[in-house]
């Protein structure tokens, strides 16, 4: 049986960004060219998006995230004009240009069969709804999306936004940093959360925002749904047994999930990114010493982690209240790499940002003149505008469990704010004063 669907492309183009009609139906977030956001005039008096479009949450630490969002036929759900506006900031900062997957790409291990869900079964227009109790204390909004049996298209109920508690913000003693009368402090943080559901053949992805109180971004790509029931098959040692005494053998395969992220850190393209390593550096009386060294990478990159190793993009002409230029670190954790394709090889790629440039494989689909994957996107040039692109891959060996519908798979990355502001964004305000910024 074949999994997927194929059909003609298509595509639909509504302009999204000033669109002040009542039609409903020109109201609804649209598909959209990716790279049409770099289009706006720069000093775009009106918001970059209205309605519905717009998602904007101030959150009970006092933090205020804000951002456009639109269904892409190809990627899903994108984000744009992402903003964070802490409680003592008077304007929103610019975090993300724009925020999306890249691609997903799923080889299975037996060599018979390997997709990209993004370009080629063009995840996007999979939209499924979501039903209200899978958006609890939230709301769903709709959007269009493009019919994937080739016929016109269809209003999907499908973006849920809302907000989940993530324990604790903080806990402490205030006497530690010289209160004269210590209390303790402490809170419980919170999450503004968007997210939507794509069929992609039997499988049902949950492609996730969070967007926490302290300004941590977390990306989270969730495989749910069934088990491609095409693929269980594998005697040849490359599945794992799922049915009763074995005979049926679910295929191995991966999940390579990559984002690409077009940063706008403080309002600016440019930016820089900087590389961080730490490493041993001899000892004092047998208590070890560690030197942490930065490496500006001047030139596009592809990074892969190691012990103690980081990444951050630096904004060019933002900086926080302490003189500090402020930047977002790349948070990567957990990665099986796919390593037969130079474009999952790697953890991170960074290039130059180039319109053309979308997809980080299979790009030619949709963009025949220009490079065909990320890896071939590091072409040497100098970065004065990054795209970072960030490969979280899954091997997925089923288990029993699997079925049916198989629990949720996830696999993402945070972005972490560092330095852009002076103090923590949930600091109480009776703490938020010079005499507890630094010691002297
Ligand atoms: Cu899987």
């Amino acid at each position: 049986m074949n999994r997927f669907r194929r059909f003609a492309h298509r595509s639909t183009r509504f302009g999204v960004w000033g669109v002040v009609s009542a039609a409903v139906l020109f109201s609804l977030p649209t598909g959209g060219a990716e790279g049409a956001d770099t289009a706006l005039p720069a000093a775009a008096a009106t918001p970059p998006c209205t309605g519905d479009s717009a998602i904007t949450k101030k959150l009970p630490g006092g933090t205020t995230w804000r951002m456009c969002w639109r269904n892409s036929p190809t990627a899903g759900l994108v984000l744009t004009h992402v903003t964070y506006q802490p409680r003592h900031e008077s304007k929103p900062i610019e975090v993300l240009g724009s925020a999306r997957l890249g691609q997903i790409n799923v080889p299975y291990d037996d060599g018979s069969y390997e997709y990209n869900d993004v370009t080629d079964v063009r995840l996007g227009e999979g939209a499924l709804p979501i039903r209200a109790a899978d958006c609890p204390g939230g709301t769903v909004r709709s959007f269009r999306v493009t019919d994937s049996n080739g016929g016109g298209t269809r209003t999907v109920k499908g973006l849920c936004v809302t907000t989940q508690p993530r324990g604790f913000a903080y806990h402490g003693d205030s006497g530690d940093v010289g209160e004269d009368e210590a209390r303790t402090d402490s809170a419980q943080g919170q999450d503004l959360v968007v997210y939507t559901l794509h069929a992609v053949g039997w499988y049902h992805y949950v492609t996730q925002w969070n967007f926490s109180d302290d300004g941590t971004i977390t990306a989270k790509e969730g495989a749910t749904g069934n088990l491609f029931s095409g693929a269980f098959n594998a005697s040849d040692g490359t599945g794992w047994p799922v049915g009763k005494n074995g005979a049926a053998k679910a295929l191995s395969h991966q999940h390579s999930v990559l984002w690409r992220l077009d940063f706008k850190p403080g309002g600016s393209w440019k930016s820089k990114v900087e590389q961080y390593d730490t490493k041993a550096n001899g000892a004092v009386d047998g208590i070890g010493r560690l030197k942490t060294s930065r490496k500006r990478m001047t030139k596009e990159f592809a990074g892969d982690n190691a012990n103690d190793r980081w990444w951050r993009v630096v904004a060019s002409a933002s900086r926080n209240a302490d003189g500090h230029a402020r930047s977002w670190e790349i948070v990567h954790n957990r990665s099986d790499k796919y390593t037969r394709h130079a474009y999952t090889r790697h953890d991170v790629y960074v290039s130059q940002y180039k319109a053309c440039e979308q997809y980080a494989s299979d790009n030619r689909r949709l963009n025949p003149g220009c490079r065909p994957s990320v890896d071939k996107y590091l072409n040497g040039e100098n970065l004065t505008r990054p795209v970072v692109w960030v490969n979280v891959g899954f091997h997925h060996i089923a288990r029993d469990e699997d079925q049916t519908p198989m629990p949720v798979h996830w696999q993402g990355f945070q972005i972490v704010p560092r330095d852009v502001t002076d103090m923590s964004p949930l600091t109480p305000d009776r703490l938020h004063r010079p005499e507890f910024n630094g010691h002297n």
